[in-house]
């Protein structure tokens, strides 16, 4: 049956090859059967500007999407939190196209809004205040002006900073804002919703100004690969390992 496939952070690094091969096998065997594979954000641990594409972990990534994707499988990457600054060149390097966030999509049907979900948390005040900042235009023209070797020690110092700060904030400051997600869903005429970031994977119902809405949450990459299978009207979660 036609089918579409939905993944998220999976963080993939140096020092995660178990998960790295886990979706090398994942691109070999269940990725090529989907009409198309969504990756929304977070694809890699961090992403330092387009001109690490020569890094091996990143060639060998970039040539299994290109493999996929220029076979039957059309491939439409959005940028995480993490690896926003992907660009045109990964994009082609991949096959791929890149996804703006959020992205309304018409899944055999059913409206659908894709997003990393990061920009859902609102009650992460700190993150947002960041967030703004690198996600300005002059702010990465400035970063990406940076050598490469300057900007992954700036990038590690931030990973390290995330970490501690993360440990001071609540499970609620970290997840979705549930306004932001009924505004959302609003803004965009009550679609369904995908989204990850969060990495609490589940179905959440909303009823909204008589309307249902359907949020899908993708889980990350951790011990275990997992995506978001959907077919018809009918979406539902698949475990890989
Ligand atoms: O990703 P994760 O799970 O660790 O946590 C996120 C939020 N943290 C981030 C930061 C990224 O992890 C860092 C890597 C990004 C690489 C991008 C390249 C360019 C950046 C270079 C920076 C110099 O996204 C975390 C959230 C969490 O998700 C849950 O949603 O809480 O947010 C934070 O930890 C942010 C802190 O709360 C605020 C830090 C303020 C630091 C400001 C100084 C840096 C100024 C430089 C930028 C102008
Ligand atoms: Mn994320």
């Amino acid at each position: 049956m036609p089918h579409t496939l939905f993944i998220s952070d999976l963080h993939l690094g140096a020092e995660q090859s178990h998960i790295t091969q886990l979706f090398l096998r994942f691109l070999q065997r269940i990725a090529p059967k989907a009409e198309a594979l969504y990756i929304l954000g977070d694809l890699f641990e961090y992403w330092a500007g387009d001109d690490d594409l020569d890094a091996p972990l990143h060639r060998q990534i970039t040539s299994a999407l290109n493999t996929l994707a220029t076979n039957n499988t059309r491939l439409f990457i959005m940028c995480g939190n993490r690896d926003f600054l992907m660009a045109g060149e990964l994009a082609a390097a991949c096959h791929a196209t890149l996804l703006s966030d959020p992205t309304l999509l018409d899944l055999y049907g059913t409206p659908t809004l894709l997003t990393h979900g990061d920009m859902l948390c609102t009650d992460d005040a700190a993150y947002q205040d960041f967030r703004q900042q690198v996600r300005g235009d002059e702010w990465q023209q400035r970063f990406l002006s940076q050598p490469l070797a300057q900007r992954k020690a700036q990038i590690a110092q931030m990973r390290t900073m995330s970490a501690s700060e993360k440990q001071r904030k609540t499970m609620s400051i970290m997840d979705v804002n549930e306004e932001a997600v009924a505004a959302l869903l609003r803004e965009h005429g009550y679609p369904r919703l995908i989204h990850g970031h969060t990495h609490r994977p589940g179905r959440a119902l909303y009823h909204l100004d008589g309307h249902t809405c359907e949020r899908w949450i993708l889980g990350d990459w951790d011990k275990r690969g997992n995506a978001l299978h959907c077919a018809g009207q009918e979406c539902r979660p698949i475990e890989l390992d």
